[in-house]
């Protein structure tokens, strides 16, 4: 597979590579476009010449990335929304596997589970969660492999349910756990962020398998990598959590 020029523009722009194939050849353009190994070994301290010099440099950009990204996010500062007319029909459907084999979660037994740093670890079924105040949103979910859509999610706040549980609002990380065995974390201070919302529809609708029943996260503020579908569990914690895509390479803070 080759990448587009689109994708290589994305790829720079997110300082991120967007499929693993294409890592590779990611790393020799950004290498050679913004400094040379010489100014890399200078700059972190290692040997930038064997190929784990490499990666350790990457690995080390992408944590200052992190750091960068965290710094200057503001809770305050809203992605942008559209209306009705705006959404993409149909909304594409991604996973790291083909759409017939989505997990299929039983609503009858389900369970939300809760864990680390949370006061109230009692679990929540997808009943008690619609129960809850609801709110919408229209945003544009983009992905790293090159496409973006704009859907219709609602759900409830996801700050609100950290609050109504008691997670420590102190701790540095929210990590996800979901039916597929997909599994990523978000910094605190994104999942306390207005538009961050546990999303139990999709266009109005109980959201269906291929988007992620019987809940996901939605939101807009980061890639969609960081949107985890099917969460079975919910954990707050200090100890840094990773993520499927992020311990292969992508940036992990994910932000757009
Ligand atoms: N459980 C789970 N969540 C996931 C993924 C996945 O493979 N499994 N893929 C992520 C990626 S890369 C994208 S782009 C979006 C796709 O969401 P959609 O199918 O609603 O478009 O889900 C994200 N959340
Ligand atoms: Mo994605």
């Amino acid at each position: 597979m080759r990448p587009s020029d689109e994708m290589r523009r994305q790829a720079r722009d997110l300082s991120i590579s967007v499929r693993p194939e294409l890592r590779l050849i990611e790393r020799r353009l950004f290498l050679r476009q913004t400094l040379s190994l010489g100014a890399l070994t200078l700059l972190t301290g290692c040997d930038a010449t064997a190929p784990s010099g490499v990666q350790s440099i990457l690995t080390n950009m992408s944590k200052f990335n992190d750091a960068v990204q965290a710094a200057i996010f503001r809770q305050d500062r809203l992605a942008p929304t559209f209306s009705e007319q705006d959404i993409t029909k149909p909304f594409p459907f991604n996973a790291y596997y083909s759409e017939s084999e989505a997990p299929v979660v039983d609503l009858a037994t389900y369970k939300l589970e809760l864990s680390g740093m949370i006061a109230d670890r009692t679990p929540w079924s997808v009943e008690a969660l619609r129960g809850l105040p609801q709110q919408s949103q229209i945003t544009r979910h983009c992905c790293v492999e090159g496409w973006s859509a704009i859907g219709k999610w609602g759900g409830v706040p996801f700050a609100d349910f950290l609050k109504r549980v008691g997670a420590d609002l102190t701790a540095r990380y929210v990590g996800f756990r979901c039916a597929d065995n997909y599994f990523t974390s978000i910094d605190m201070a994104s999942a306390l962020h207005p538009q961050t919302i546990l999303a139990l529809t999709y266009a109005d609708e109980p959201l269906p398998v291929k988007y992620g029943a019987p809940m996901k996260l939605r939101i807009p503020t980061k890639l969609g990598f960081k949107n985890p579908k099917h969460i079975m569990a919910i954990f707050v914690t200090d100890t840094y959590p990773g993520g499927y895509w992020e311990d292969q390479g992508y940036n992990w803070f994910g932000g757009m």
